[in-house]
């Protein structure tokens, strides 16, 4: 099929106001009979015939207004189903198809997990449940009735608010009906039929309504769906009290599922999730997972208002929703754990997985402009980047201006399908401003560069800053123009004290931001008696790439007196980055270069500060990833060497901090029992950061401590960490730590996954071997992605030096792996494929072997568009 493109958007030809949907669920014939209420738009063309998308759909009969239509009527194709030539006014047809929930593999659509009946709509599933307009400015309201099996789904869900229920007389079926008063696009629908238990409370909103809450999880594990809940509730009231907005259904519901493609899904007054999302108890869940969980509840119910009631025109409209709903989940932790150490790790995520998309085969805009496959742009750029866009908005416009924005578009928007301009004229309307340029964030792809060099003198106590702007070149963007770019910044005196920043013109950089919107700019600032050191960019206030004339020394007194949590923690890496780029050099050729002082210095002072909050403190202790060195390197990568360079810089660091880790380990040893609280975690994340940092010193001490802290740990967080440490650093605890914790977990799938996902990363050369062997293993199963992403995915893109072998074992594996995956799954076998997005950075050999594996894909016979996708853009 022909690519599609932004450009060619039309509004549509006919409109649906009311959908009735009669499911009858059964496990290999599911039977739906779809009546719409259709009229033309009058902004569509006239006299258009009625399109509607189906998908692997079996049609069974057809009406229009209560009338057969004759076989000459309509087309039916693999894709459509078209009435030729429809009475131009409003009508109704009903449609009726039968659909095998056991055989779709895809997961999309109506298909079955474990038994349980569920759906995937979002993007293009809807159309294979019935024929439908399956474009999401179709807006219309649903009522669902469901019938099934009351032994084999004796729970029954659908969209809105329950109307009634009941046995289906002289039957052993039984039957539910659904209706959501609000209009929505098909990929919010939604239905569940399954045998569930339910953890049940409530919530009363601003107004005082009082809406009930649902989760529902297999049988058995209601206990561990209690943290959902709290989040859930918390996110409610946040979003009321942060952005006035309230919930609008009698009843939210929450169903978890083991087989899912992605996340989560924000249908319409039932979310579906992943049930790693979901469930957590202090046994099987880690502090990552609890925060996770937390925060994917909140983004999903925040959808009701930022996707919901309003929702995208067209899917080149995805951050509309889906940037903003990153942005609003992103405060929502940061506003219920600590902001600095959410924005760190908000900042890692966004360098690990979207400035490596940015930069190689795959970057695209944060609003794209042409597709072949949609389900392919649900991507780091559209959801992070999305986000960053929207948090520069705020940067730019502060609190008030932001608030007043989004009270303008909640209002302004409710209730439609709306674009990225409209979102922007909200802003610039209720702030009276000109956001023209700020546009190019969502239409230029690529990582913009800052370089930064500053001066004083001493003379006029003045200090300039020279700023420089560049956008590289991207796949079919040749040509940037200058972005709109706000770079907080601060002047620290000699003292660690922030100087006021008075432009010589005697304006002051309105909130410590100044806006770089040309390739060239320099800023003067006066009284400024003695050298400052620059702290740019701080909080990460533009998701640039910046580069400084900061000396070693420069960067040591930021780690130790920036005012600003994030450039503190930044400089550090920022020396240890530079240090293993120089080293990964060096290990190539054979040599190495001594460690800075001022890293280890850098570290010391921090674990020394007993005023700092601990999980900023282990942040703070992490020494940047392989993935990070590549990236920084960027071109001809040799990933053994940046191995190398890594665990030689940590172990150097860990011989010269050993007596300061140990001790802040011994001060942090749990009090009382688990609680996974951001402090408590916290506290937990220092403790399992010394823990590994001594360890990688490869002592006998130090292994023994891991292996204690793995015996006698009390809850997954403190087990698993322990269990990694052991799995790396220590080869003769490995095997029996592995096994022992397999033994014990060996019931519990999720737990099973992290179990899989270690051994896959281990950097050592049986990796692949042992990666191949878990796939025959009994827990491993190749149809369920929470199985395949543990294992493969994380080999894939956690594991890069035996991802990457020099013999390109690695990368034929993956290729296997995908090319299997395919023929079920493609939306998962597309993920997974995405993890060649760095392929041209790397040395020649690797890249060669990169480029056969990637062209053994492409040669697939019947490869699915969403591989094909993948493939031809990293090929191209
Ligand atoms: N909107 C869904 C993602 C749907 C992905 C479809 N391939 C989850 C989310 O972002 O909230
Ligand atoms: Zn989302």
């Amino acid at each position: 099929p022909p690519p599609v493109r932004l450009g060619d958007y039309r509004p549509p030809d006919w409109l649906v106001d009311t959908v009735h949907l009669d499911v009858q669920l059964h496990p290999t014939a599911a039977r739906i009979r779809a009546r719409l209420a259709l009229r033309p738009n009058p902004e569509g063309r006239e006299g258009s015939p009625i399109v509607l998308d189906g998908d692997e759909l079996s049609l069974k009969s057809l009406t229009l207004d209560g009338v057969p239509l004759a076989g000459t009527a309509y087309v039916v194709t693999a894709t459509a189903l078209t009435l030729l030539a429809p009475p131009q006014r409003a009508l109704t047809l009903e449609i009726e198809t039968v659909v095998n929930p056991s055989a779709n593999t895809k997961l999309m659509g109506l298909y079955r997990s474990s038994g349980t009946y569920c759906t995937q709509c979002e993007a293009e599933g809807f159309r294979r449940i019935t024929y439908f307009p399956d474009r999401p400015d179709v807006l219309a309201v649903y009522t669902t009735r469901i019938e099934a099996e009351r032994e084999e789904a004796p729970i029954l869900l659908g969209n809105g608010n329950p109307v009634e229920s009941g046995p289906v007389e002289g039957t052993s079926r039984h039957y539910a009906v659904w209706h959501d008063p609000w209009p929505k696009p098909c990929y919010l629908f939604a239905l569940v039929g399954g045998r569930l238990d339910r953890i049940a409370d409530d919530f009363v909103t601003a107004t005082g309504k009082k809406v009930e809450l649902g989760i529902y999880v297999e049988p058995g594990k209601t206990e561990r769906a209690g943290y959902a809940m709290d989040a859930l509730k918390r996110s409610m009231r946040w979003d009321e009290e942060v952005f006035g907005c309230e919930y609008d259904l009698d009843v939210f519901n929450i169903v978890a599922v083991a087989d899912f493609n992605m996340g989560a899904m924000e249908n319409k007054g039932l979310n579906i999730f992943n049930d790693k999302y979901v469930l957590a108890s202090p046994q099987t869940a880690t502090d990552a997972d609890y925060a996770n969980i937390e925060t994917i509840i909140a983004h999903e119910y925040f959808h009701n208002w930022t996707g919901n009631r309003i929702t995208c025109r067209d899917w080149f409209q995805l951050c509309l929703k889906e940037g903003l709903t990153v942005f609003r989940d992103q405060e929502f932790s940061a506003d219920a754990r600590s902001r600095p150490v959410k924005r760190i790790s908000d900042v890692r995520l966004l360098k690990s997985h979207q400035f490596p998309e940015d930069a190689g085969p795959l970057a695209h805009p944060v609003r794209p402009s042409t597709y072949r496959e949609i389900n392919n742009f649900y991507t780091a750029t559209v959801y992070e980047k999305g986000a960053e866009v929207v948090r520069m908005l705020k940067t730019l416009l502060g609190e008030e201006g932001f608030r007043a924005g989004m009270d303008l578009y909640l209002d302004r928007h409710d209730g439609d399908a709306a674009t990225v301009e409209e979102f922007l004229a909200c802003f610039a309307d209720a702030n009276g401003v000109d956001l023209t340029q700020f546009a190019l964030w969502y239409a230029q792809s690529g990582t913009p560069q800052l370089a930064v060099s500053g001066t004083w003198d001493a003379a006029t106590h003045r200090y300039r800053l020279d700023v420089a702007q560049s956008l590289p070149a991207t796949p079919g963007q040749d040509q940037k123009q200058p972005m709109v770019i706000p770079l907080a910044i601060g002047l620290v005196g000699p003292d660690g004290r922030d100087l006021p920043l008075t432009l010589d013109d005697g304006s002051n950089a309105e909130r410590g931001v100044l806006r770089i919107t040309e390739p060239r700019q320099s800023f003067v600032f006066r009284d400024i008696a003695e050298r400052p050191v620059p702290s740019l960019n701080r909080g990460f206030s533009a998701p640039v790439k910046l580069s400084s004339d900061l000396s070693t020394a420069d960067l040591l007194f930021l780690a130790r007196h920036d005012s600003d949590p994030f450039n503190r923690f930044d400089a550090a890496q920022t020396i240890a980055l530079g240090h293993l780029v120089a080293a990964s050099a060096a290990a190539r050729a054979g040599s190495d270069v001594p460690v800075p002082d001022a890293l280890v210095e850098a570290l010391g002072a921090t674990l020394a500060d007993g005023a700092l909050d601990p999980a900023f403190v282990a942040q703070a202790l992490s020494i940047p990833s392989e993935a990070d060195v590549a990236r920084e390197i960027g071109v001809d990568v040799d990933p053994d060497a940046i191995h190398l360079a890594r665990t030689r810089l940590r172990r150097a660091v860990s011989a010269a901090l050993a007596p300061q880790l140990a001790a802040t380990y011994d001060r942090h040893a749990p009090a009382g029992t688990y609680s996974p609280d951001a402090a408590s975690a916290g506290r937990r994340a220092l403790r399992n950061s010394c823990l590994d940092l001594l360890a990688a010193g490869g002592t006998p001490d130090a292994l023994a401590r891991a292996q204690v802290h793995f015996d006698t740990a009390d809850n997954m967080t403190d087990r698993f960490f322990a269990l990694a440490v052991l799995a790396h650093a220590a080869p003769q605890a490995r095997e029996p730590a592995l096994a022992a914790f397999h033994e014990r977990f060996r019931d519990d799938p999720l737990v099973v996954d992290k179990w899989l996902a270690l051994q896959a990363q281990i950097a050592e050369p049986e990796a692949l071997e042992r990666v191949r062997g878990l796939t025959r293993h009994p827990a491993f199963a190749w149809t369920n992605p929470n199985r395949v992403r543990a294992l493969i995915g994380s080999f894939a893109g956690l594991n890069p030096t035996q991802f990457h072998r020099a013999d390109g074992a690695g990368h034929a594996l993956l290729a296997d792996a995908v090319i299997d995956i395919d023929g079920r799954n493609p939306q998962l076998a597309a993920r997974l494929l995405a993890a060649f997005k760095s392929w041209r950075s790397l040395e020649p050999g690797r890249r060669a072997s990169a480029e056969a594996a990637l062209r053994r894909v492409a040669a697939k016979p019947g490869l699915s568009p969403d591989a094909s996708d993948i493939v031809g853009r990293s090929l191209e």
